[in-house]
């Protein structure tokens, strides 16, 4: 092998594995040479109520077409829990670890089947149908896993909002998805601080309300028991609704293609998108990588750290695990409360055997240094995972050697909302690794690296990652707008998928993800359009102008650096950009704080007037020795301000 320091496969990895690289070869050949053969097998992996003749329906041009399993029968909460209920119903399908290391508790599938069929039996008394759509607000407690489960069950499509969103970000969700049920709680915890979210959703309904959006039910879930507002008429506490209702529900029988849920994702341009997802495609795709990635063995004890506002919350915490028949932890808190030492105390104490967590929580524990994770054994891991962004082989190296004491393979699973579930990914007993890279498609993926021309590369490429073929758990469309679903994946070259991404292949096939090459920055593994950030920054009054850009960050990746042009007489202050970070947080969330504003009294851009970010990244990056050609602004003096004025000088 080439380059990078290879860790091979260990016999240990190897012994009990699901997949050896044999195995892993012939089941991919075969898996791209005869994908209807292939996904016909393996969709069987899930409970049908009608069998599917049909396989794979699926087309990358024109209007773009994606459909599997299309005559199909099924529910994603029956294959979830029913189906495991006779061999496991006593067993634990969530442990649940909360903010507070002395808070937790167990639900098992038995109890996970009565608490889902309550709460779906409460949101149909309250009028809930198949195809409606419920928004769900809620910190990392069981009830968030009840709730996304209840909607399937019903097959009501559910979009779950990330609890760090702001009241305006939520209101924008609900009316793009016209829903008009929310489920949330009295308030979230984490790391010890309160997160006032009954408190937002008000505000959230409120605006809605201003855009002829009715919201017509809210229903809370006590969790701090902390003080709230109440409308009487449209809000429902959750413990007195499932009282009273039976601890039986039937799972409606859904096709294939289905909707399952929405969830909003930041793109380069315009608002957020919805990613719609559907039922049985996504449930085998999801169940499979979940079995594969993480070489998943019966009675294995399995954490994901996402939160379940993420997809990584939706097909690795939840549907991936649950449909098969896992014990899934799900924590409240952070890795560092009550001190760094959090993540792997929890291991202990739980006997995790496979942890999923992202670099930048790699990252910051790192800087932390070796003791805080030396002083807990964590002898049960079995698997260590990572997504979100590329993982530097620093971090790499740290999570390999000091949290797996170089006996625990690491699997770096590169994928996206869009896509459901892992596409490029190691497989723990059969993929020899190198730090940094997410190394191999995982079964019935093609990935292509084009140029920017759209010529296909071939060998050792540097280039623009697609995927030339549909797999099952592929996003079907853009809510509401499946124009802007061919504009944004499929046009830019024609019929393949493109993710967005930059990507490098070596001379081995291993694939190394480069970061976006779109106008999307990752600030700690979430995505962020940096036109949102700047659609937000003018929305303040004394803005007239704003850009914003990603550049390197220690541990969260990617910082946010905007550039700020103000109103004409605005006295740019210390106390301002105060108030401009204040105001980012209020429109989009604490995650979308930019780290670092410089006042700029003009922005360099083309004479046909477009914002030359390009030049914008490297001041941001502190590299302005490297520029460019900037003779094509309209303006070049304003690059000698840029410079004199940048946040980043080291
Ligand atoms: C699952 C998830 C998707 C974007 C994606 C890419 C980056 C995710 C990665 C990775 C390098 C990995 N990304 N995993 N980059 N290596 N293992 O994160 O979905 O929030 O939609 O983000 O994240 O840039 O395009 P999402």
């Amino acid at each position: 092998m080439s380059e990078a320091k290879v860790h091979r496969v260990q016999p240990a990895w190897k012994k009990n594995a699901l997949i050896d690289n044999d195995t892993y070869l012939k089941w991919y050949a075969d898996s791209v040479k005869n994908p209807d053969k292939f996904w016909g097998k393996h969709g069987k992996r899930i409970d049908w109520f009608k069998p599917y003749t049909k396989v794979k329906n699926t087309s990358f041009d024109g209007k773009v077409s994606i459909k599997w399993f299309e005559d199909g029968l099924t529910n994603v909460s029956y294959n979830c829990i029913d189906r495991h209920l006779k061999k496991r119903g006593d067993q634990v399908a969530i442990i649940w670890e909360g903010d507070n290391p002395y808070d937790d508790k167990k639900i098992t599938y038995s109890e996970l089947h009565e608490h889902v069929c309550r709460l779906a039996n409460v949101m149909k008394k309250h009028g809930v149908k198949k195809g409606d759509r419920v928004t769900i607000y809620m910190p990392m407690i069981p009830e968030a896993a009840y709730a996304m489960l209840a909607c399937t069950r019903l097959g009501a499509v559910h979009s779950v909002v990330f609890g760090g969103f702001s009241p305006d970000a939520l209101a924008g969700r609900i009316v793009d998805a016209a829903s008009t049920f929310v489920i949330t709680a009295d308030e979230g915890l984490r790391g010890g601080k309160t997160i006032p979210l009954k408190e937002n959703t008000d505000k959230a309904v409120e605006i809605a309300a201003k855009q002829k959006m009715t919201v017509k039910s809210v229903v809370v879930v006590r969790r701090t028991g902390g003080k709230i507002g109440w409308v009487e008429g449209r809000d429902l506490w959750y413990h007195d609704e499932v009282r009273t209702v039976k601890a039986e529900c039937k799972p409606e029988k859904m096709k294939a293609e289905d909707p399952l849920f929405i969830l909003y994702t930041s793109g380069s341009t315009g608002k957020p998108k919805g990613v719609l997802h559907t039922t049985g495609g996504y449930l085998v795709y999801a169940s499979m990588t979940h079995q594969y990635v993480f070489d998943y063995h019966d009675g294995d004890i399995y954490w994901c750290t996402a939160d379940v506002g993420w997809v990584t919350g939706h097909s690795y915490i939840l549907y991936g695990p649950l449909a098969n028949g896992a014990t899934t932890l799900m924590f409240e808190g952070v890795p560092n409360y009550p001190s760094v030492s959090r993540f792997w105390e929890v291991v202990d104490k739980h006997q995790v055997n496979i942890f999923y967590t992202a670099p930048t929580a790699i990252r910051a524990l790192m800087g932390a240094g070796e003791a805080p994770v030396k002083k807990t054994s964590r002898k049960s891991l079995r698997v260590l995972g990572s997504v979100g962004e590329p993982i530097n082989p620093e971090a790499w190296e740290w999570y390999f050697n000091v949290v797996g004491e170089k006996k625990v393979p690491i699997v770096d699973t590169w994928w996206q909302t869009e896509t459901g579930g892992i596409l490029i990914t190691p497989l723990p007993g059969a993929t020899d690794l190198k730090a940094g890279s997410a190394t191999r498609p995982f079964f019935g993926v093609k990935p292509e690296l084009v140029d920017n021309d759209g010529k296909v590369l071939e060998g050792a490429a540097d280039g623009n990652l697609c995927i030339t073929d549909s797999w099952p758990g592929q996003m079907r469309t853009v809510y509401g707008d499946h124009e802007r679903f061919i504009q944004t994946y499929f046009s830019t070259y024609k019929g393949k998928y493109f993710t967005g991404d930059g990507c490098r292949r070596d001379a081995d096939g291993y694939y190394w993800i480069t970061g976006r090459v779109d106008d999307v920055i990752n600030v700690s593994g979430h995505r962020m359009g940096t036109a949102e950030v700047e659609s937000a920054l003018v929305a303040h009054d004394k803005v007239s102008e704003a850009a914003v850009v990603g550049y390197p960050h220690d541990i969260k990746g990617q910082g946010i650096y905007s550039y700020v042009t103000l109103m004409a007489g605005v006295v740019p202050t210390e106390d301002l950009r105060k108030e401009l970070v204040a105001h980012v947080r209020k429109e989009i969330g604490a995650i979308a704080s930019p780290d670092k504003i410089q006042f700029a009294p003009g922005l360099p851009k083309t004479r046909s007037g477009k914002i030359m970010r390009r030049i914008l990244r490297k001041i941001a990056e502190d590299d302005f020795g490297a520029l460019g050609d900037t003779s094509t602004l309209a303006d070049p003096a304003v690059v000698d301000d840029l410079v004199a004025n940048r946040q980043n000088k080291k």
